[in-house]
């Protein structure tokens, strides 16, 4: 009884803390259709983590590719997955689709 208790307490201040967390994350979404990023350019805060949702909304896969980022994650066709940038400084960082590079790209713009 007096353990579950203590349980208790440790998971809503674990709780808490994660709520804290995903307050100060800026979320993003962006889609791939044919071949181009929707929107092409993403904003977010500086000095905050980002949580960047990839959608692939064609059926082939394609590869979030970001040097200035150092992402590089393969979304498959009609697939997600989600990105986690570290918090960065004021700039414009360029990301692309590596399996169809003449048409995906987009740049992030942190102010
Ligand atoms: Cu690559």
């Amino acid at each position: 009884m007096k353990s579950s208790r203590i349980l208790l307490v440790l998971a809503a201040l674990a709780a808490g803390a994660g709520a804290a967390v995903a307050a100060d994350e800026t979320s993003l979404e962006i889609s791939i259709k044919d071949h181009r990023f929707s929107p092409a350019e993403l904003h977010a805060p500086a000095d905050k983590p980002i949580t960047i949702v990839v959608k692939n909304l064609d059926s082939t896969p394609e590869e979030f590719e970001s040097k200035a980022l150092k992402i590089e994650k393969v979304v498959a066709g009609s697939a997600e997955i989600t990105v986690r940038v570290r918090p960065l400084k004021p700039g414009r960082y360029r990301f692309f689709g590596e399996y169809h590079e003449a048409t995906a790209k987009g740049e992030l713009v942190v102010e």
